[in-house]
């Protein structure tokens, strides 16, 4: 990576020059010149702006993110942006106690500029906060970045920020609000090896605000929860939280009603992986407090009870093992359910107020209609453990959408006000979305969190810009545009229609005898000229996609399941005929079109009025949520939070270079920081940089402008011209000075060693130096 040095000799060789340098530890280098980055002057050093750097190149926004973190200053700004680096440790009363809090109040400043309040989550929610009450437009916070880098965390905390702010004696809407936290992560949240509480969908939640400023309600949307978590998961990973609270914290009763045992490991379901507990969680504690929050957002017990119930009929479908009958006459390969897996099965029925033998022929038979006719064919033991799993994944991400409507019932409003009161009210949203994912293998899960990020990016470009154009022209300074990479080829090979990744897959789904190889061979013959889209030269399942954040490829095996995400008519009929109104309500959000869609003018009826609609593809579907998501975005003004994670082994103290790197790369900081280089990066108010620099004059240099020197433009000029600032690194906007990159850093420098020798004059007057 890079290191810090000192040039001790400029050398010049016939092909290319090299220079001689000593590093910060002691060794002596010769590098090639291109290999060297010039440092900024230790004034510049730890800015809390990246952009107040002078030189702005990789080496230096490093070395400025790792001195900060080092000593616990984990926020830092990049022109609008904020970068958060998590800590990795608890550093509540220094970091988020209730004066820094008050500090960020209402009063504050939290943009940057010089009386702006240091760069904290706290300060970008006040500054939402305050834009929204000074502007009445709705504002909304995007917080990314990769997994376990502090995006759930540091939503939280925007969160109690506002709740803080426009909450009443804290008892009331904004508690709730609060409460949603647990309840969604108990239901959406997992340990994987990259974070112990990592959220499976993305979320975006709406906090309402009234004409005083004070909560009104909040909703919740979420995205794409992972479903193939529910059946399976990677060895060192669990899943759902829920499923280990259960059988950690369920009361005796529960147990014996709902057949929980202690050890989770009894479920098939949650023994692909040995891992069980999860340092620093108490499951058993952590099932009473999603209990208590699931209360507080108005679930009766019976409700509780309800979900609780479903979880452990989700679990116990697991246990249903099939195995070929062996009894049978014609040979003919037919599932049947093994000794061990009848009560298992009995218990799930039970549990989901089905008849058992009715779920035993749906899980093992199929009824197919044809010529009028209908034929009853018999499963393998392999199809009828996929359509078990199915039926479980479906359950869970059913009962997933069906608590995240009830929530959204709950926050409607305060007051039971659900209706036109709230037009009149703006509202801060929250974005937690997943960051950029790339594995050793990557499936359609990546390729529909990359295809988001894609969208997301390209509209913070956009913004970016936009906020950088506006500042020019507001100043009135020349700004001829500066070209930005613009990533709509990537996203027009992904969406584009008809022949687009996804829509080539939907194509694919329609057609029965299609297979995830005739998909990729589709892929290879359509988009084989389209510059974004490569076919993998050893392998023809696998195909590559060139995103804004590098190359990914992906393998085409299950793509077609995943899309279709069906479920057969004979396992829905069974669970539409359950005794439990639950169970019915929760098999009609499965066929609904619109099932993930519970905004909050929505809630579980209005998912339930849907619920005849044909069923969409889950990539059609995400592509319709993404881009309301990004029409909601536009129409908001937006703030940016790039979380970053300093290390893989998410310990404390750590800064892993290139990791951070690649993350500023991914999460477009860099590309902040270069729309700024390309730009006037460094601004100053121009009597301050006459203030702070005009000293520096020789004083017959300053002598026409007497020692107010009112007259601040011709002054500045004045200063230019002596530390030879050329005519094209600076314009003078309306109230502004504009500087190209690398200009500043040798006047701070003259600025500091003039300061310096002032001291050591002053010192030697007083007798201190010799
Ligand atoms: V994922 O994409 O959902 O897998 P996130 O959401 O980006 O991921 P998360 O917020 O869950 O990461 O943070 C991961 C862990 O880092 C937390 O469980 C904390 O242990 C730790 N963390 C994150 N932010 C902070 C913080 N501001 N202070 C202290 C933090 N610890
Ligand atoms: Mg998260």
């Amino acid at each position: 990576m890079y290191e810090e040095a000192t040039v001790t000799t400029l050398a010049s060789t016939p092909t290319k020059r090299r220079t001689t340098v000593k590093t910060s530890s002691g060794s002596t280098l010769v590098v090639p010149a291109r290999d060297l980055f010039p440092a900024n002057p230790p004034i510049l050093e730890a800015a809390d702006d990246l952009t107040k750097l002078s030189y702005l190149n990789e080496p230096s926004i490093l070395h400025d993110l790792r001195l900060r973190y080092a000593s616990d200053d984990v926020y830092t700004r990049a022109g609008p942006v904020l970068i958060a680096v998590n800590p990795f440790k608890r550093l509540h009363g220094t970091l988020y106690g209730p004066d820094v809090m008050r500090a960020h109040g209402h009063g504050a400043s939290g943009a940057s500029g010089a009386a702006a309040t240091p760069p904290h989550v706290y300060a970008t929610a006040a500054a939402a906060y305050r834009d929204m009450m000074a502007s009445k437009k709705n504002q909304a916070v995007v917080v990314s970045g990769e997994s376990g880098a502090g995006k759930t965390e540091t939503t939280k905390i925007a969160m109690r920020y506002l709740a803080s702010v426009g909450g009443g004696d804290g008892g009331g809407i904004e508690r709730r609000v609060l409460q949603t936290n647990p309840i969604l992560e108990a239901f959406g949240n997992a340990k994987t090896l990259r974070n112990d509480n990592s959220s499976r969908f993305g979320k975006l939640i709406d906090i309402a605000f009234d004409g005083a400023g004070k909560i009104k309600g909040a909703s919740v949307r979420t995205y794409l929860l992972e479903k193939s978590r529910v059946t399976h998961q990677a060895e060192g990973e669990r899943g759902y939280h829920v499923f280990y609270q259960l059988c950690a914290g369920a009361s005796a009763a529960e147990r014996e009603a709902w057949g929980v045992p202690e050890a989770p490991g009894f479920f098939s379901y949650l023994s692909s992986s040995s891992v069980v507990a999860v340092a620093g969680v108490d499951d058993a504690k952590a099932y009473l407090e999603t209990k208590r929050a699931l209360a507080e957002v108005g679930a009766s017990e019976d409700e509780i009870s309800e979900i609780f119930k479903t979880v452990a009929a989700v679990l116990w479908l697991g246990n249903v093992h099939f195995d070929e009958d062996a009894t049978r006459a014609d040979g003919a390969a037919a599932a049947a359910v093994t000794a061990a897996g009848a009560p298992a099965l009995a218990t799930a029925a039970k549990l989901l107020g089905v008849d058992a033998n009715l779920l035993e022929r749906a899980l093992t038979t199929r009824k197919i209609h044809a010529g009028g006719e209908s034929i009853v064919s018999v499963l393998n033991a392999a199809s009828a453990c996929e359509g078990r799993d199915a039926l479980a994944k479906a359950i869970f991400a059913a009962l997933f959408d069906s608590i995240v409507a009830s929530v959204n019932e709950a926050l409607g409003s305060s007051g039971g006000d659900r209706g036109g009161g709230r037009a009149a009210a703006t509202s801060v949203s929250i974005l937690d979305i997943y960051g950029f994912e790339y594995f050793q293998k990557n499936s359609f899960e990546q390729l529909c969190i990359n295809y988001a990020n894609e969208r997301l990016q390209q509209q913070f470009n956009k913004h970016m810009f936009k906020l950088e154009q506006e500042e020019y022209e507001r100043e009135g300074i020349d700004w001829t545009k500066v070209d930005f990479e613009d990533n709509q080829a990537c996203v027009d090979v992904i969406e584009r229609r008809p022949m687009g990744i996804l829509s080539l897959l939907d194509e694919q789904c329609a057609f029965p005898k299609a297979t995830d190889d005739t998909f990729a061979q589709k892929m290879a013959t359509e988009l084989s000229s389209d510059a974004k889209y490569a076919r993998d030269k050893r392998n023809e399942r696998v195909f590559k996609v060139s995103h804004y954040a590098g190359e990914v490829s992906y393998d085409v095996d299950g793509f077609l399941d995943k899309n279709r995400d069906a479920i057969h008519p004979d396992l829905m009929s069974a669970l539409m005929a359950s005794s439990e109104d639950f169970v019915c309500t929760l098999a009609e959000l499965m066929t609904s079109a619109k099932a993930a869609e519970t905004d909050r003018a929505g809630g579980l009826r209005a998912a339930r009025a849907k619920g005849g609609a044909g069923k969409e593809s889950v990539g059609a579907r995400f592509k319709t949520q993404l881009s309301a998501l990004v029409a909601k975005l536009d129409a908001c003004a937006p703030h940016f939070i790039r979380c970053v994670k300093p290390n893989s082994a998410l310990a404390p103290s750590r800064f892993d270079d290139a990791l951070v790197l690649n993350q500023l790369r991914c999460c477009g900081v860099l590309d902040v920081v270069r729309i700024a280089r390309q730009g006037y990066p460094t601004r100053y108010a121009q009597r301050d940089f006459a203030e702070r620099f005009g000293f520096l004059l020789p004083s017959a240099a300053r002598a026409p402008f007497g020692d107010a020197a009112t007259d601040i433009v011709p002054f500045c000029h004045a200063i230019l011209q002596h530390f030879d600032v050329k005519d094209a690194s600076y314009q003078f906007g309306k109230t502004k000075l504009f500087l190209r990159a690398g200009q500043i850093g040798m006047m701070e420098d003259q600025r500091a060693r003039k300061l310096s020798s002032v001291v050591i004059m002053q010192s030697a007057r007083r007798g201190c130096v010799a």
